[in-house]
């Protein structure tokens, strides 16, 4: 593996997955706290309230990221804790947390990089309609200019919003995320306002903060058809289209995927598709998260979403995700032929949740997450080799946390997380990504 001199070596994590909800400090209530008490909707009905108890705690953990080596952070801001009712009346302490956090981060020599939306939508606004009102790039600009007039002096790199396509679809379609809706209709609203919202937090960004490096962030899950058969190929082009193409076009092109307009037109009606070209801002760099692949044959019945091949005998994570790193290097040259070009690429969530062994002699040896990240380095590496402008990488995550509708039990951290005492425990992960990024050869 060959990483170039200057490359961004970080780890990421998400607000409302380790703050804790502290409503003594101020915060408001989110879509996320709403949805989990709701029950059966989470695993074990847990919820977010302590989860790694980061706000009173994320000086001893800028400490670990400190020991790891790391030159990057990247973490969100909650809306809720610095707007409590999403748009209006600042809370001065949730402000002031961040200031705090990203002071100790640049302290240690770790450069922050702010995440705007990582899922945590003020609840007063989805009482108000959420991501499908059309106020929602007007609330997302303003709650924008809060967070840059007051981190900008020292916040150099901004995403925008992290993985529209969870927020519409598994928020609004599937219904397995908050805020739980399962009404296509509303998702496509969801998923235009995304767009629309990012190009406004851009330009506010731009405003005030004329150095800034900012960019959006897309989940990305490369699709392969099942066999050669031309309506598996079919069943592939249309999975491209409905989780990658639906968010890359957009954003790179200013304009939707004519083959899916095509296919949703019902589900599309009343949005002003042209108004997408306003998404195509430039950019700093593109933020990708790549996880795992997906496999289709075509289904008569659902050609829109085909159906999902398990490739038995491959390795998966405990979420049930195939490994598959060739698909990270084939995604990234992809990226970089139809739509980034030279834009730089930030690799900004790669990661698995295995069960994670008991510690021997104080290190938890998770060898399967070992090999994981080294294939997918080994695959941005081939990826770089091949000319891509790949220019930095975070591990997804920093340390075990909420997982969302799945509660503590699936772990994605390098760093173990005792939920009962809060202890921060090393993995053999977190030593090994420790050697990647001082430079030693694995
Ligand atoms: O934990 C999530 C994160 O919040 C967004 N990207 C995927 C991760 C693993 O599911």
């Amino acid at each position: 593996m060959d990483f170039p001199k200057d490359f961004i070596w970080g780890t990421a994590t998400s607000s409302y997955q380790i703050e804790g909800e502290t409503p003594e400090a101020g915060r408001g209530d989110c879509i996320w706290g709403h949805f989990a008490r709701t029950p059966g909707k989470v695993v074990n009905g847990e919820t977010g309230s302590v989860a790694c108890d980061h706000y009173y705690r994320y000086k001893e953990d800028v400490a670990l990221l400190k020991s790891l080596g790391v030159n990057a952070y990247r973490f969100s801001v909650s809306w809720p804790r610095v707007i409590p009712d999403g748009t209006g009346k600042v809370n001065p302490a949730g402000l002031d947390f961040y200031s705090r956090l990203v002071d100790e981060l640049l302290a240690a020599n770790i450069t922050p990089y702010l995440t705007l939306y990582h899922w945590d939508l003020p609840w007063t606004l989805q009482e108000k309609g959420g991501w499908p009102s059309a106020e929602m790039p007007g609330w997302f600009a303003d709650y924008t200019a809060v967070i840059t007039n007051a981190l900008g002096d020292r916040v150099k790199h901004w995403i925008t919003i992290n993985e529209p396509w969870c927020v519409a679809h598994l928020g609004h379609l599937l219904g397995i995320h908050a805020p739980g809706l399962k009404d296509p209709k509303l998702a496509y609203r969801a998923a235009h306002h995304t767009h629309l919202s990012h190009a406004a937090a851009m330009r506010v960004i731009r405003e005030t903060v004329p150095d800034a490096q900012a960019g959006i962030t897309l989940n990305l899950t490369p699709s392969y058809s099942a066999s050669d058969d031309p309506q598996d190929i079919l069943a592939a082009q249309y999975d491209d289209g409905f989780s990658n193409r639906w968010f890359l076009d957009p954003i790179f092109k200013g304009k939707y995927p004519a083959d899916m307009v095509e296919l949703l037109s019902e589900a599309l009606e009343g949005i002003d598709l042209d108004a997408v070209s306003a998404a195509a801002v430039p950019q700093d760099f593109f933020g990708v998260n790549f996880y795992t692949r997906s496999v289709k044959t075509w289904n008569a019945e659902s050609p829109l979403k085909g159906e999902s091949i398990k490739q038995e005998g491959a390795p998966h994570t405990a979420m049930g995700w195939e490994v598959y790193p060739k698909a990270l290097e084939e995604l990234i040259l992809r990226l970089h032929r139809e739509y980034v070009g030279d834009l730089p690429i930030l690799i900004t969530e790669n990661g698995a949740a295995y069960e994670d062994p008991a510690p021997v002699n104080g290190v938890i040896e998770d060898a399967q997450r070992v090999e994981y990240y080294r294939l997918h380095l080994e695959a941005i590496s081939n990826a770089i080799a091949q000319g891509a402008p790949v220019k930095g990488y975070f591990a997804w995550s920093l340390m075990d946390n909420y997982e969302w509708a799945e509660g503590y039990a699936k772990r994605f951290g390098i760093v173990h997380v005792d939920f009962e005492t809060q202890k921060r425990t090393l993995k053999r992960s977190a030593l090994s990504y420790r050697d990647i990024v001082s430079g030693v050869k694995v």
